[in-house]
């Protein structure tokens, strides 16, 4: 087949399969890229296969006939579609089918949509130096996007890097990205990384960095381990009942401490190269020769430090560098330490055939398997495929996405937008929603991991994934979102039943496992710990990362599904569905905040997790005129409703916890998350979603898409994340519940 033989020649001219023995600097020369000013943009192609997303670069004229670009794969390159003008859309049904019009095109083959999930700006430097110090350098397309996509994110004004894309710049995304773009082949004299530099210098240079970047630049070789604060993987070594024992932390932070502790505890280093020594005179305000490492474990910069350490937890480090790591950390302690991490991050690998939970401990894991398993091994050229499912590239370059995509969740939504505009019965859009259906069946979870109980994972079977199967981790609402746009597709007359009942049940009892005493769901999994926790949080740049918390938005997610299936279904497991739901709806009215608003965790803020409660109070029966809660809710949205219609917000409502306009004005997806709210809530007062309707039809393109605006996720309170398709789905599920509410209503 075309399609297959052009993925081969990408495969194949990407040195993948060249296994190399060691980074030393005899030929590192020839390890550089080859930087170009850019790629030709005419020559990437994204290919989907099993929901895994690669995007390949195909070098050979033959390859690229054979192989067209998609429209799809045009739009993520911000090259020109040159669709045609759709007739204007003059009520809000029309602006629905013109932007499910658009958004067809974009629907990849599998029946999923794809985008790019970038913000955060310390994942990309994992992956380039996870290559880089596994003698696997990025082939010279990825570096030249590399350069492009880091060249157009610095800071306009310093040159520095940030946490995120929005955020003003940080030692954290200055060092890591400044020495990602050497790694790629720029040089240090570059305008780009003069500016950079100057800034990180004037910050105090990498001595001020927090502990990631500490730990990636010492794994480096660019700095030393004393400069980083203990990582023990004794802790692992810590009977199960003991409260600090890491199986009950956060799964991301233990799926992090995890290859960071046994790369600390093995001090293991990448060999030296000239590029290596050339970084440590480029990073460093002072002679490298006389730092004083251990002295400035703890040296960081404000812009970083949004969680300063704990007392608590700086004495702990201080016990540990001198008093357990001299005196009392043995041979045989430290062999059997190292030897259980090992196992944990095989059990990680395994689970999840090297894709792992997200970039962040996939890039670590990576090094761990190349000290542990050497050069060649499987597992560290099977990490170095996988890691290239989280890269992405888009207009300015190539970026690394938060997770391995955004496959099932997106699915989920696109498919209730189109449910609640009452068009799931219309033969246009069968195909798109047939396709959707079979991916969602596809990608269905259907047994708990293969080291279930000893990999200390929460159950899974029946469940989704935010991304695809083979990342494989279930999460409280993508399993909700999910199941009910299933459950929706599967009662409309005349689509297949492709999930059966059984399959249903499974779903449904492992969303049940996921309710808190308290009435809340978490994400992964159920808490373990209290947040008392945070007392050992080390990572200096986020806030609430250490434990499990209660989401409004995952409990009000899996409250819906819920009373849905019930209805469905109202004989499985009855009893305790209702004690679930009676719980799970007092929490979320406790959890309201005086204003009327929810707070937010993973999208912003206030305006996103007031729809998703509202919906849910809908859901069982409370609306405007029958709940204070749900009154008070849509009063708040209301009172925050801008001049134009339309609702604002800004990331920084997510650290502050106070409802923050955005600068630069209405935003389409905020206000598609009010008016949902709103109109599920049966807000007795037409005017306001009139004109926030009015609004989202203005935006529209007059090829029914949306323009993107400002970002719109968020995680751990200071670092944001961006949701593309956001921007179709929800305005089109905003439109549509309008036009199936009020179908006489006129907008314009
Ligand atoms: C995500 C993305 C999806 C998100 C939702 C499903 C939207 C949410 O409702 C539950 C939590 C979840 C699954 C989530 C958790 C944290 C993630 C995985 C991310 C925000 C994407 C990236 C982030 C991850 C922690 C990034 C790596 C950073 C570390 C601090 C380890």
């Amino acid at each position: 087949m075309a399609r297959k033989q052009a993925n081969g020649a990408s495969a194949a001219s990407n040195g993948y399969s060249k296994k190399r023995s060691s980074v030393d600097s005899d030929d590192h020369d020839a390890k550089r890229p080859r930087l170009q000013e850019s790629t030709d943009k005419t020559r990437w192609r994204l290919r989907s296969k099993g929901g895994r997303h690669t995007w390949h670069y195909l070098e050979d004229d033959e390859a690229a006939k054979e192989w067209p670009q998609s429209y799809a794969d045009k739009y993520y390159l911000g090259m020109p579609l040159e669709l045609p003008e759709l007739p204007k859309a003059t009520n809000p049904l029309d602006a629905v089918r013109n932007g499910l019009t658009f958004f067809e095109k974009l629907q990849l083959p599998e029946g999923h949509w794809g985008c790019e999930y970038g913000g955060p700006m310390f994942l990309l430097p994992g992956v380039v130096i996870a290559r880089y110090v596994t003698g696997n350098p990025v082939p010279w397309y990825y570096a030249t996007e590399i350069k492009n996509y880091l060249f157009a994110r610095a800071n306009p004004v310093d040159g520095g890097w940030g946490l995120h894309i929005e955020g003003e710049s940080t030692m954290l995304g200055t060092t890591l990205n400044y020495t990602t773009l050497r790694l790629v082949g720029v040089e240090a004299d570059h305008p780009v990384m003069v500016k950079a530099r100057a800034t990180m210098h004037k910050m105090g240079g990498a001595i001020y960095a927090p502990h990631w970047s500490k730990f990636w630049l010492t794994v480096l070789g660019v700095m030393k381990w004393d400069i980083v604060n203990p990582v023990p993987p004794e802790l692992w070594l810590l009977p199960d009942w003991v409260p600090i024992a890491p199986w009950r932390w956060w799964i991301h932070m233990r799926q992090v401490f995890l290859p960071m502790s046994y790369l600390w505890s093995k001090k293991w280093q990448a060999e030296e190269t000239d590029l290596i020594r050339e970084l440590r005179k480029e990073l460093f305000v002072e002679d490298w020769n006389m730092i004083d490492w251990a002295g400035n474990r703890n040296t960081i910069h404000p812009n970083d430090n949004y969680h300063p350490k704990s007392a608590f937890l700086n004495t702990v480090n201080w016990l540990l560098v001198n008093i357990w790591n001299p005196v009392f950390r043995t041979k045989y302690l430290v062999e059997k330490a190292e030897e259980w991490a090992s196992e944990l991050i095989k059990m990680e690998d395994e689970n999840t055939d090297y894709s792992d939970l997200a970039p962040v401990n996939a890039a670590m894991n990576t090094v761990c398997c190349y000290a542990r398993d050497g050069p060649g091994a499987y597992s560290v050229r099977r990490h170095v495929e996988r890691l290239d499912e989280a890269l992405w590239v888009n207009a300015e370059g190539m970026l690394c996405n938060g997770t391995n995509g955004v496959q099932c969740w997106d699915t989920a939504f696109a498919i209730q937008a189109i449910m609640d505009a009452g068009l799931t019965t219309d033969p246009r859009w069968r195909p798109m929603l047939i396709k959707s259906l079979e991916f969602l069946e596809d990608q269905q979870i259907r047994e708990n991991a293969k080291h279930h109980e000893k990999g200390y994972r929460h159950p899974r079977k029946g469940a989704w994934a935010f991304s695809n199967k083979d990342q494989g981790y279930a999460v409280s609402d993508c399993v909700s979102e999910a199941l009910k746009s299933v459950i929706i597709l599967q009662k409309t007359p005349g689509f297949p039943t492709l999930i059966d009942d059984q399959r249903i049940f499974d779903a449904v009892d492992t969303m049940l496992t996921y309710q808190n005493p308290s009435g809340a769901c978490s994400s992964y999994e159920t808490p373990r710990a209290g947040q008392w926790m945070e007392v050992l949080n080390a990572a200096e740049v986020f806030g609430n990362i250490m434990v499990e918390y209660e989401y409004p938005e995952c409990t009000t997610a899996v409250l819906t599904t819920l009373s849905l299936f019930k209805k469905h279904w109202p004989n499985h497991r009855t009893d305790e569905i209702n004690t679930f739901i009676t719980r799970a709806v007092k929490w979320i009215k406790g959890n309201q905040k005086p204003h009327g608003g929810w707070y937010g965790s993973w999208g912003i803020c206030f305006t996103y997790a007031t729809m998703f409660a509202l919906e849910s109070l809908a859901s069982v029966g409370e609306m405007y005129e029958t709940s204070k809660y749900a009154k008070k809710g849509c009063d708040f949205l209301i009172s925050k409703q801008r001049e134009d219609g339309g609702w604002s917000e800004s990331y920084k409502a997510c650290e502050t916890g106070e409802y923050i306009e955005h600068p630069t004005g209405s935003q389409v997806v905020m206000t598609a998350w009010a008016l949902i709210g709103l109109i599920k809530a049966k807000y007795p007062h037409l005017e306001p979603i009139k004109k926030g309707i009015k609004l989202l039809m203005d935006r529209q393109q007059p090829n029914g898409e949306w323009l993107q605006e400002a970002i719109e996720g968020v995680f751990n309170k200071s670092c944001m994340i961006s949701y593309p398709n956001y921007k179709f789905v929800f305005p089109l599920k905003a439109m549509g519940l309008f036009a199936t509410r009020y179908p006489d209503e006129k907008v314009v």
